[in-house]
């Protein structure tokens, strides 16, 4: 039996609005394509040994018994590839990462070596046979502990270096800062841990390389976030040029940056592809994902806050201590190692901030770029937010009152932070009055009175967050020396159907559908009509791909940008069909008409034929109507959102149920609503993961204590409430449509909420902050008045 399906009957004919997915008809019948269902004749299957310890000498690989087993085709360990200068890799962040380990392993989870066998089963029993000789060194695994004078050096590879030293980075004013906290009333401080989670997509990484002898080029579908910076970091290891390099990123399920680095599987995988000269696909299972790929956060904050009597915040200071891992593996512009850690100012006209981070090696997996992050900017507002409501406790004042105090005003903007950030545009308090009107927030804190003098445990929570998403103008972002602009093409077809062309890649987020609805707004072609191509280097133009929620600023522009050139195009072949001159015609979606004679039209269709069809065009105007552009954002988009968390928590088991979550977002002109909302919903549910849930934890050993879904728990329906959502729209100035990103708005945005409510509901132990994951050990401990562990 077939099922069908709902009309798409609120499907508007052309532009914005709450379209349903195109993507859609083929997800929810299994039709989708990922790189797991990819098979091709010959496949070989690729397995990857892991390193048992978290730090450890390799004092031999015996791969004798691996070589024998049936249907075994090659075992290749670090020493062979080191032959072919292989062994190492370059990473998103100038560093260098093991491709597989030649010296020694440095986390738990390391590629040691790796299988290619006929199918995935010998591939993984081949890998028990491999013998190797380990001698345990003693791990970096507490961050704190990391530049010990006698810690153990783990990047002993790196000339010279005799510390766990990764980088420092300062911004602000330190001495400025320094006087306006001397002369300020009220200073408060507070250690607060963002601990390591995981972005645990659905599907894992994986790929499939396919070395083609004969025409010497090399395909590979892989799960990647930007195939095109990819594409030339396989480039400059394989020594192959690029137009021999064809990366495909497939259907992909879910990203969440856990697909942005450049992981050993991939290059082990092409390296096997070279050797055999067959297709051979790497999946990763979801232990290996856990343990070893993108991690995210693992940030040691000290945040402090000055203000008056009266609650004017006059600066923050805050001091960092990173964990990258063994290796610097994060995506991060060049300038800005610590990502948009920067804007920890947040959403605050401050008169001074300075901030001071030292980031540091430890001997686990790398990563700190990943989970809906917008370049760390998680970790600032989760800072700013929670500091300032412990503000609000020492001053006494309502956490809501504040925030209105001191939210940067609408005529302060374009406002240039105390850190250099240019926000472009907000108007904050109506956002925040917003969600204080959906959540009854006064009558809200009424009940919450109540409940105290029975005994029941209540919080409300509110966060209030900017950031910083689109990078990002060129002439300061760039990875790996790549600029971070993104082309785009737009073609149309004779009969008026369109094909546009991104950089970007979708890993769930709904672009077949919103890009198709900006060309249809800029050019009145139904989004029906207009095929959305991404995610293949060999038919897109280049572009630095989706993560830091560019998509939309970058993209985004570029999409509408591109559908403006050729209107314009457009406009002068309507002008020859319509005998007039172009300053004569008028545009209304999806026509050219006559000023003044709405009858005397051409469609876009008409004229697409006219561009491709005999007949004379004007003077200077060659056939077809397409065109290509590449477009360099001139600053990020910003924006904004006021979230209100309301929590109960079981006095008898310290177990924290989210009652209410409401939601307001700002991220200036929306281009499809429903895809907004399910951003929002998703990026709350990991907000509740966050605060109450994940973590991933090491023993003294550097034992990954989260390596599967039984340990490392994410939310499900049954741990969030049904979530209620609002919106403002403030335009961003720069953007040709005025968009803002919002795909990592409510990751960023709800942890500070939900801890915040949580600390509210337990003031009357006297608690002022706990650390997350506030599970109920951790919420049990905070009420006995334990620390929570570090
Ligand atoms: N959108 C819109 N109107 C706006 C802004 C955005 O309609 N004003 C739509 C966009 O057209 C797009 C979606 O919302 O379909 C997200 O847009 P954007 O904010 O530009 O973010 P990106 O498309 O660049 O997506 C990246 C972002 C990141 S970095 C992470 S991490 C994350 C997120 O998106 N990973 C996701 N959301 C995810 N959603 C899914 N399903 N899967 C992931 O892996
Ligand atoms: Cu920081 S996760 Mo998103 O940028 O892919």
């Amino acid at each position: 039996m077939t099922a069908t399906l709902p009309e798409n009957n609120d499907q508007k004919p052309v532009g914005h609005g709450r379209m349903l997915r195109k993507e859609d008809p083929r997800f929810i019948r299994g039709r989708g394509r990922f790189v797991d269902d990819l098979q091709l004749p010959g496949m070989l299957h690729l397995a990857i040994l892991r390193s048992p310890f978290a730090h450890a000498r390799i004092l031999s690989v015996d791969t004798t018994a691996a070589e024998a087993y049936p249907k075994v085709k090659a075992v290749v360990t670090g020493a062979m590839l080191a032959e072919q200068n292989l062994a190492w890799m370059p990473t998103l962040s100038n560093d260098v990462q093991a491709v597989l380990a030649t010296d020694k392993v440095r986390f738990q989870g390391q590629e040691v070596a790796f299988v290619v066998a006929e199918d995935r089963y010998a591939a993984r029993d081949a890998l028990e046979l491999i013998d190797v000789e380990y001698e345990p060194l003693d791990p970096v695994i507490d961050v704190r502990k990391a530049l010990d004078p006698n810690a153990p050096v783990i990047r002993d590879d790196l000339d010279g270096k005799a510390d766990n030293h990764c980088f420092d980075w300062e911004t602000g004013d330190e001495a400025e800062t320094d006087r306006v906290f001397d002369e300020a009333d009220v200073v408060v401080s507070q250690d607060i841990v963002y601990p390591r989670v995981h972005p645990a997509p659905m599907e894992t990484c994986g790929c499939v390389a396919d070395y083609d002898r004969i025409d010497g080029k090399l395909t590979l579908w892989s799960t990647s976030q930007a195939p095109h910076a990819h594409r030339t970091v396989y480039a400059l290891v394989s020594g192959l040029p690029e137009h021999k390099i064809r990366v495909v990123s497939p259907d992909i399920g879910g990203g969440f940056g856990n697909k942005v680095p450049i992981y050993p599987g991939y290059v082990c995988s092409i390296v096997a592809s070279l050797v055999t000269g067959k297709p051979v696909k790497w999946m990763e299972d979801r232990s290996e994902n856990l343990i070893s790929t993108g991690f995210a956060r693992d940030y040691v904050m000290r945040g402090e806050i000055a203000a008056t009597q009266d609650g004017r915040i006059l600066a923050i200071r805050t001091n960092v201590l990173a964990d990258h891992g063994a290796f610097n593996g994060t995506a991060a512009p060049v300038k800005y190692p610590a990502g948009f850690f920067g804007v920890f100012t947040g959403s605050y006209d401050l008169e001074a901030a300075y901030c001071k981070m030292t980031a540091v090696y430890t001997n686990k997996a790398p990563g700190g770029v990943a989970y809906a992050c917008s370049f760390r900017i998680t970790e600032a507002v989760y800072l700013v937010e929670r500091i300032v409501d412990c503000l609000a406790d020492a001053l006494g004042m309502d956490p809501v009152e504040l925030r209105l105090r001191n939210l940067i005003r609408p005529e302060q903007f374009p406002y240039t932070t105390k850190t250099g950030w240019v926000y472009d545009s907000g108007d904050y308090e109506p956002t925040l009055r917003e969600a204080m009107r959906i959540a009854g927030y006064d009558e809200l804190r009424r009940e919450q009175k109540q409940k105290r003098e029975n005994g029941e445990l209540m919080g409300i929570g509110v966060s209030f967050f900017t950031e910083a998403v689109g990078a990002g103008p060129r002439k300061d972002m760039d990875i790996l020396g790549l600029g971070m602009a993104d082309g785009a093409e737009l073609r149309v077809h004779p009969t008026g159907k369109a094909v546009v062309r991104l950089s970007v890649q979708s890993q769930g987020q709904g672009h077949e559908t919103t890009f198709a609805q900006i060309v249809a707004e800029e050019i009145g072609i139904p989004p029906a009509d207009i095929e959305v191509v991404h995610g293949d280097t060999d038919q897109t133009p280049f572009g630095l791909g989706t993560y830091g929620s560019r998509s939309t600023p970058v993209s985004g522009a570029a999409v509408a940008l591109v559908t403006r050139k050729v209107r314009d195009k457009a406009r002068i072949i309507a002008s020859g069909m319509l005998e007039v001159s172009v300053a004569d015609l008028e545009w209304e979606k999806g026509s050219f008409h006559v000023a003044g004679d709405p009858e005397k039209a051409v469609t876009i269709q008409e004229i697409a034929m006219r561009a491709h069809g005999a007949g004379d065009l004007p003077e200077g105007i060659e056939g077809g109507l397409e065109a290509q552009i590449c477009y360099n954002p001139s600053n990020l988009t910003y924006p904004h959102g006021a979230y209100i968390c309301v929590v109960d928590i079981d006095p008898g088991t310290a177990q924290v149920k989210v009652r209410r979550f409401v939601a307001v977002d700002d991220c200036g002109t929306r281009i499809n609503p429903m895809i907004i909302e399910g951003q929002v919903h998703g990026g709350l549910t990991d907000g509740v993961g966050m605060a109450l849930m994940e973590i991933i934890a090491f023993d003294e050993e550097g034992n990954c204590l989260g390596g599967s879904l039984m340990d490392y728990l994410i939310p499900t329906a049954l741990e969030v409430p049904d979530w209620e959502t609002g919106f403002t729209v403030t335009p961003s100035p720069h953007h040709p449509i005025g968009a803002k990103g919002v795909g990592e708005s409510a990751t960023v945005g709800s942890p500070p909420a939900i801890v915040n409510a949580v600390v509210d509901a337990l003031k009357p132990f006297g608690i002022r902050h706990a650390d997350m994951p506030l599970t109920p050990s951790r919420v049990w401990d905070a009420m006995q008045g334990r620390p929570t562990p570090p």
